[in-house]
């Protein structure tokens, strides 16, 4: 089975990666949709979070959010992994790439994380650079979504925005956001940032704390 939480923000007792720590089975992975701001800053509260997390002994991937240490979650070397390109942080996490699609357990998955931080933690020097996408990885998905057809089960991106109107996301995610709406058969988008378990309508969910489970058809 697949599951998603979002969000941990430095919480390591967050209940839905509690619970899958708690019940994870060895076929089972969770996927964290980002911000989980592993060494994020300098206190000793984030490196006992960081440590702990590296210490998790069940299967965890994770997209990157807007919050997180973008120079170190890159450091980690990089591997070939369901068909894409994964950075290996321990035998049990994988940090998945932006534009890459990764076919696991039978399904494809685009994933595509980092978002615009508002200017706030900026000011609060909670803030670190990398969060928006470059053109090489905007690049990288149109070519893999192109790769797969225009045909992917699941997309799955820190934010879920397509308000141009009163943009708080990248231009370039709004138009990735727009093309994937416009061209892309997909079955289900997940997303997280927002701090609440929401589905929004049959294809669109906010994930945030609730342990949920990929509905795999
Ligand atoms: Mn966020």
């Amino acid at each position: 089975m697949i599951y998603f939480v979002s969000d941990l923000h430095g919480n390591i007792n967050l209940k839905g990666f509690q619970k899958y720590l708690s019940t994870a089975k060895d076929d089972d992975l969770l996927i964290i949709l980002g911000d989980i701001c592993l060494n994020f800053d300098d206190t000793e509260e984030n490196r006992i979070f960081t440590e702990s997390f590296f210490a998790v002994d069940k299967k965890i991937a994770f997209i990157d959010g807007n919050h997180e240490n973008f120079a170190f979650i890159n450091s980690f070397p990089e591997e070939e992994w369901n068909g894409g390109t994964v950075g290996r942080l321990t035998d049990n996490i994988v940090f998945l790439k932006r534009g890459n699609v990764y076919n696991i357990q039978g399904k494809t998955f685009f994933v595509f994380g980092g978002c615009k931080s508002s200017s706030k933690w900026k000011e609060m020097g909670l803030w670190h650079p990398g969060e928006e996408a470059s053109e090489e990885e905007v690049e990288l998905a149109y070519e893999n979504i192109k790769k797969h057809n225009f045909k992917i089960d699941y997309i799955l991106t820190h934010k879920y925005e397509k308000n141009k109107q009163a943009p708080t996301m990248s231009i370039k995610l709004l138009e990735l956001t727009e093309y994937i709406e416009k061209n892309v058969c997909y079955d289900k988008w997940y997303c997280g940032h927002s701090h609440v378990n929401k589905k929004m309508d049959e294809k669109h969910t906010v994930i945030y704390d609730e342990l949920t489970e990929a509905k795999v058809k």
